[in-house]
């Protein structure tokens, strides 16, 4: 099995901060227990076939790391809430795919995660027309405007997994997000159906930094929901969820450290559909050529 998700309701009585720390409890509890929650037993089968869990992290054997595309759930399944199918999180070979690098580089700084110490006056905290706009941000984009084959690389990658082999348009620039000490990456708390994101389109959201609760995302588990958490990943995972109708957003960051992130969406090409609305921040429309690559990828 290439992958999984742990939807629907569980046994509540289970809280736990960390996905990690939710396998190795897992680890820790009798096989029969395990066998009562069908996904939860066969995603621990899928992942201690492809990998083994240590205290740091997943690791990877190098001949499973095609089918290691491990993805699993975070939290849901062992609180006994209800889960949006879309949240899954995925393990990717970082080695293979270093956007961390690749990233400090565009940005021209040596540590991403003291990528504030650039600004002489700290930027005030973000609201939805500044979350764009320092010079971090312009570095990333011209830097991308010349070409960013190992994104896309590796959105072909993860999109082998997710899309379970439908063809779907690509996001072609993906966002930077900066959380920056004592701000949010993202002005404000929001669906993407806010900014006009058409039905049926999908974000991947892939932290570059490792994420603390008050440095990452935040997301709703649910599309009722007005209560979104955060989504605690290291470096070598991303998320994807219903960014158009989960809420999202972050709190201020207490940690002093600046969280670095690319976001992107993928849209199955069934689900493209007129009137195609205009981004909020660029005024490119929701179209192939122009928000998405111009050519649907076939993921395989
Ligand atoms: O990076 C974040 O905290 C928010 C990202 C976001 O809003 C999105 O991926 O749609
Ligand atoms: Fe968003």
């Amino acid at each position: 099995m290439r992958w999984w998700h742990a939807g629907g309701k569980y046994p509540a009585g289970y809280v736990m901060t960390h996905h990690h720390e939710v396998l190795e409890d897992l680890l820790r509890q009798p096989r029969a227990l395990r066998k009562q929650i069908p996904e939860v037993h066969r995603g621990f089968a899928a992942l201690s076939g492809a990998g083994r869990i240590r205290s740091g992290g997943l690791s990877i054997p190098a001949s499973r790391k095609r089918d290691a595309s491990l993805i699993w759930s975070y939290g849901g399944f062992m609180t006994g809430e209800p889960l949006d199918p879309s949240l899954l999180v995925v393990a990717y070979p970082a080695d293979e795919f270093p956007l961390s690098s690749a990233v400090a580089v565009m940005l021209a700084v040596d540590d991403l995660t003291t990528s504030h110490e650039v600004f002489a006056v700290p930027p005030e905290r973000f609201v939805r027309a500044t979350d764009q706009s320092t010079v971090l941000h312009q570095r990333f984009y011209d830097a991308v405007s010349k070409g960013f084959p190992l994104y896309e690389a590796f959105a072909r990658w993860v999109l082998a997994s997710l899309a379970e082999n439908e063809p779907v348009y690509l996001q072609r620039i993906p966002n930077l997000r900066l959380q920056l000490p004592d701000n949010t990456a993202v002005g404000e708390f929001h669906r993407d159906s806010d900014y006009g994101h058409p039905d049926g389109e999908l974000n991947v959201w892939v932290p570059l930094t490792s994420c603390e609760r008050t440095s990452t995302i935040w997301v709703a588990p649910d599309k009722d929901s007005e209560s979104a958490r955060p989504w605690i990943l290291h470096v070598g995972e991303a998320l994807r969820f219903d960014g158009r109708n989960l809420l999202h957003g972050n709190v201020p960051n207490t940690t002093g450290a600046t969280r670095v992130s690319l976001d992107f969406r993928y849209l199955p090409c069934r689900k493209l559909e007129a009137p195609l609305l205009r981004t909020v921040n660029t005024g490119m429309r929701f179209s192939p050529g122009d928000y998405y690559f111009s050519d649907p990828i076939m993921p395989s």
